[in-house]
């Protein structure tokens, strides 16, 4: 089973990193708001730069001057199963302790999106 991670990340801006093993990468999104715990909530979901695998389990202090410096530690981790993938639209059923359940990722005209299925 493929896995997946969040990191919150303490940079200039409190976010969090959505992170989906996919296509042998971490598959990235980077989330203001963190991950919606609702049905229905559509939370912003910034696409960013695949990450080596080896990141998935990354905790600790990117130093000053480098690309988003401060904290890291992990929110959430665990297996996924992929349900659905199209170019524009991923939903799976995330097996965490706090991300646990279906949810899906959408990209529309301003960006992807993620929502509890
Ligand atoms: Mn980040």
């Amino acid at each position: 089973m493929p896995r997946f991670v969040v990191q919150e990340h303490h940079a200039r801006r409190l976010h969090w990193d959505l992170r989906l093993e996919m296509d042998n990468v971490l598959k990235s999104w980077a989330l203001p708001k963190g991950v919606p715990e609702k049905r229905g909530v559509k939370r912003l979901a910034i696409e960013t730069e695949d990450h080596d695998l080896s990141y998935i389990d990354f905790e600790g202090r990117i130093p000053e001057g480098m690309y988003g410096a401060g904290e890291v530690k992990i929110w959430d981790s665990g297996e996924y199963e992929l349900l659905e993938r199209t170019e524009n639209k991923i939903k799976f059923l995330a097996k965490g302790r706090k991300m646990n359940g279906e949810y899906v990722l959408i990209k529309t005209k301003v960006g992807w999106l993620l929502m509890k299925a």
